[in-house]
């Protein structure tokens, strides 16, 4: 391995989990597959410490898996840059920072880590030089994306492997139901997963579902959706280890779990219903049929991400399945034109094992690009 390289990771917390999951996941594999030296910057690290259980959220500098983090406070923390510089969706570095890294004999490689997207521009976009406008240092955009022209997806080596080891392994997966406080699944037993954000959807699916003819199980972690759940039970809310049980619906709240736990979870459920980013892309790698709720944005451009990524993800699928999963995506994001969530279901449903074997190849065929952390230090090292 290269001589470790000293990395700070700049991430600021504007809400949710995504901005601290993702760097989070960086950071770590970083240390972990390539040996650098990582210090990850919050400035706000209580996002952090719930997907991270060993964060104390109230420490403004600890280590963990190898990983030192900081909180990331103004006036800035006097600190020697570092040799490469994340800048995670474009949350800017302190002014102090910028100024030492000007004044730093071999400037660092700064890329500036964008959010996830399968439209066609990012292809034209990733790499592209953004050179800061005052000071003579040099910056990349580095895109995420679906195809070997971006800057690839975050994937662990092993993750496969680790995923049918899983997969083989009945204690593993009753530790992790128990972890869970829910029963191992019946025979048959639909299991869904359900991280989402306010769904004006999600009633009525749960009335498809508990109306439906076969067992279904809905997993919601805690805090998750809280007030259509509640409204849905009338008030009859549940907590963990305390299911609400409508027709052939059982609706468990489970705790937040670590990623890794998170990665079990998703491995292990028939249908994964995932948002905004870290997770969606975990879903993929679950090889499991999945639905997208993508963090809504003003002008409806989520909708423009939504199709880019199903016109990417059902190019080589058969017209109905590929219909079925189109159709319910844009009814689950309440998109313009969409059919009834419930009515979408139903498709999606039937079409299930067709999009379970596409899942499958799906991730395959992603996982023969270049992953994301790798991608990084290849380019960190011919640029320092
Ligand atoms: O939390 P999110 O909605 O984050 C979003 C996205 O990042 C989006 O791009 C951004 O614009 C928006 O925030 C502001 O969804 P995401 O990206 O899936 O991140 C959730 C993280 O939480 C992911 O790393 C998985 C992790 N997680 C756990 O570790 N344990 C859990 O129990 C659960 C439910 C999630």
């Amino acid at each position: 391995m290269p001589a470790p390289r000293r990395w700070d990771i700049f991430g600021r917390i504007v809400d949710n989990f995504g901005d601290a999951g993702v760097c989070w996941r960086l950071a770590r594999q970083l240390v972990a597959e390539h040996g650098q030296d990582v210090t990850l910057w919050q400035d706000d690290l209580r996002a952090l410490a719930r997907i991270a259980p060993a964060i104390d959220p109230a420490r403004d500098l600890q280590q963990a898996a190898g990983v030192t983090v900081r909180r990331w406070t103004e006036p800035f923390a006097q600190t020697p840059p570092a040799d490469v510089v994340i800048e995670a969706f474009g949350c800017g570095l302190p002014e102090t920072y910028i100024a030492a890294m000007a004044r730093a004999a071999a400037a660092p490689a700064w890329f500036i880590l964008e959010y996830l997207s399968a439209e066609t521009w990012v292809e034209g976009t990733h790499g592209l030089p953004s050179p800061h406008p005052q000071r003579p240092l040099p910056r990349r955009f580095w895109f995420p994306g679906f195809t070997a022209r971006t800057g690839g997806l975050i994937r662990e080596r092993g993750l496969f492997a680790a995923r049918e080891a899983f997969r083989r392994d009945a204690a593993a997966q009753r530790a992790l139901w128990s972890l869970l406080q829910v029963p191992p699944p019946a025979p048959g037993e639909i299991r869904v997963s359900l991280f989402c954000y306010p769904n004006p959807g999600l009633a009525a699916l749960l009335d498809a579902w508990a109306d439906g003819d076969a067992p279904m199980t809905c997993l919601v972690p805690e805090g998750v959706a809280a007030g259509a759940l509640d409204a849905w039970t009338g008030g009859n809310v549940p907590h963990p280890g305390h299911p609400s049980r409508r027709g052939c619906l059982t609706l468990h709240a489970i705790p937040f779990v670590t990623q890794d736990d998170y990665d079990r979870l998703l491995w292990l459920s028939t249908v994964n219903f995932v948002r905004g980013e870290d997770s969606f892309v975990r879903a993929q790698w679950a090889a499991r049929p999945c639905v997208w709720h993508v963090y809504p944005q003003a002008d409806g451009a989520h909708w423009r991400k939504l199709d880019a990524f199903v016109d990417r993800h059902v190019a080589d699928l058969a017209p109905e399945p590929a219909a079925a999963l189109r159709r319910f995506w844009r009814a689950w994001n309440a998109a313009p034109d969409a059919v009834p969530v419930e009515v979408a279901w139903q498709d999606f449903a039937t079409a299930r094992s067709l999009l379970e074997a596409h899942a499958d190849a799906w991730a395959t065929r992603l996982a023969t690009l270049p992953d994301l952390a790798a991608g990084l230090v290849r380019v960190a090292a011919i640029q320092v």
